[in-house]
């Protein structure tokens, strides 16, 4: 049986979603097992993924000296993977090194600088974690320095890879919109299994914080919480209230409110690399009590000043967004670059339109984030500029990019271009779209919703009929969009299966 007919004969799943639920990732009898049974020993062995054997003997055959170097990516996925490989080294009984490029003046790929860093070190392994997918060059000048490099990246596969092992969700083994958090959890598991035959319920046991910190990855990342993800995320929520991890109660100790995963991202993501040392990575690995509350107090308060000058800043820039043709293009050559990634995302989802911010780094350069609703592929823009650009990457609807100052006119023509010819692909927009109520649709959407699944419904046609028959599902509308104009009166309605029921987003 194929898996549209496991889908459809076991589960009961109507045809229509259950195309969708493969187009959405579940693409493998595993992976509908971890659909509708989310439970641990659902979570697909490591060794599924592509590579993986390979990676891990790579790294067991380094893991007996000293010798590796982790090589992160600036955020909280990025020093969450770090945070996990970094204590499952120490268990394999070896003392890794990382480093995370500082974003305002390195970027985020690989570089030479980090490769000599390497070699001076006298590392003979360097393990790529939420970076490196595109790192070729980089890649090519390790190799001639007798430096190994593995890449675990899940950011999208650019046409040209890297000639080092390389580990993607993208490639299959796995689901494919799991964090580098995750497949670094993937990693540790892989390892401890081979060299201590450990399996996952020896690790919740033992060493849970590796879930805990997998699941960081996941929120921050905003991935779709099913199948996988939503494994990671339910198991460390309960670890959580089982186990008192040092950030968490101390956390508590600080705020007087209750740690959750959701509440720790703010404060892990206002904290920026010192390229040898990142403080968010120090923090997680902590059991010192005393060293985590200091630092976690002082940054805790800065993050709440910081956020509110943010969000000053974000209110002076929306007054003066005056006209939007299609994009917003914002100049904040005026703000840190750190912080232009948040204000993009906050533009994009006010306007609901594609945001470019640029800003300059500490050399001068102009760097850029670009944050989209769903339905564009920034990504193929980006490789289709790649001449004017010195480094960029990402995922299709949030990417960042860097060039010289000299190159920034032509990129705004280019973006001008871009953006007056691109229509957003309507099937990457909306799910599905309905020209009447369907029972038996609506039933499975309103189950996999319970299971993570977010659905994105354009509904036309007969809008009163389905208005009326869609008051038997949760409806969350605190906006009270719906009673604006009668449903007679509208040609559609946008609604999206959230985690508290279905959300209207639009009508027109
Ligand atoms: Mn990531």
């Amino acid at each position: 049986m194929n898996i549209e007919q496991v889908l459809v004969n076991e589960y009961k799943i109507n045809p229509t979603v259950a195309d969708i639920l493969i187009k959405k990732g579940i693409n493998d009898i595993d992976l509908v097992k971890s659909l509708f049974q989310p439970t641990i020993e659902n979570l697909l062995p490591p060794r599924s993924i592509v590579n993986m054997e390979t990676a891990l003997k790579e790294i067991l055959k380094y893991s007996s000296k000293e010798g590796i170097l982790i090589w992160g990516h600036d955020d909280v996925d990025g020093t969450s993977s770090t945070a996990i490989l970094m204590k499952t080294l120490r268990l394999l009984g070896t003392e890794p090194i990382y480093y995370i490029p500082k974003k305002n003046s390195e970027g985020h790929k690989l570089n030479k600088f980090g490769i000599d860093f390497a070699y001076e070190k006298g590392i003979k392994l360097i393990i790529c974690l939420d970076t490196g997918i595109s790192s070729v060059d980089e890649v090519e000048y390790a190799k001639e320095k007798g430096i190994s490099v593995i890449i675990a990246d899940h950011h999208e596969i650019p046409k040209i890879l890297p000639d080092a092992i390389i580990l993607n969700p993208k490639m299959g083994g796995t689901f494919q919109h799991i964090s580098s958090s995750v497949l670094s959890f993937k990693i540790a598991l892989g390892l401890l299994n081979l060299k201590f035959k450990y399996d996952i319920n020896y690790i919740i046991e033992n060493e849970p914080s590796l879930i805990v910190y997998a699941s960081l990855g996941v929120i921050a990342d905003r991935l779709p919480l099913f199948s996988e993800n939503k494994i990671i995320v339910d198991t460390a929520k309960e670890l959580i209230n089982k186990y008192g991890f040092t950030i968490f109660s101390v956390y508590h100790l600080i705020t007087g409110q209750q740690p959750t995963i959701y509440s720790l991202i703010p404060i892990l993501s206002s904290i920026f690399s010192e390229g040898e040392r990142h403080l968010a990575v120090e923090l997680l690995l902590s059991n010192d009590e005393i060293f985590v509350e200091e630092q976690l107090s002082k940054i805790y308060k800065q993050s709440k000043e910081k956020l509110l000058l943010l969000e000053n800043e974000l209110q002076k820039i929306k007054e003066q967004i005056k006209r939007i043709r299609g994009y917003i293009l914002l100049d904040l050559r005026h703000m840190n670059s750190n912080s232009i990634g948040y204000i993009a995302s906050k533009v994009r989802d006010y306007y609901k339109v594609p945001v470019i911010a640029i800003s300059k780094d500490e050399l001068g350069k102009v760097v850029g984030e670009i944050r989209t609703p769903t339905g564009y592929n920034m990504l193929e823009f980006l490789d289709s500029i790649s001449e004017l650009l010195i480094n960029y990457g990402g995922h299709k609807t949030a990417c960042g990019f860097s060039m010289e100052n000299d190159s920034l006119y032509d990129f705004i023509e280019e973006c001008e271009k871009f953006f007056t010819k691109y229509k957003p692909n309507i099937e990457e927009i909306y799910d599905l779209i309905l020209n009447s109520f369907d029972d038996e649709i609506l039933q499975n959407i309103e189950n996999l919703r319970k299971l993570g699944v977010r659905f994105r419904i354009l509904f036309k046609g007969n809008l009163k009929d389905i208005v009326s028959k869609l008051k038997y599902y949760t409806i969350v509308d605190p906006n009270q969009i719906l009673s604006v104009r009668a449903p007679e009166h509208l040609n559609y309605i946008v609604v999206l299966s959230a985690e508290d029921g279905f959300r209207i987003e639009e009508i027109g």
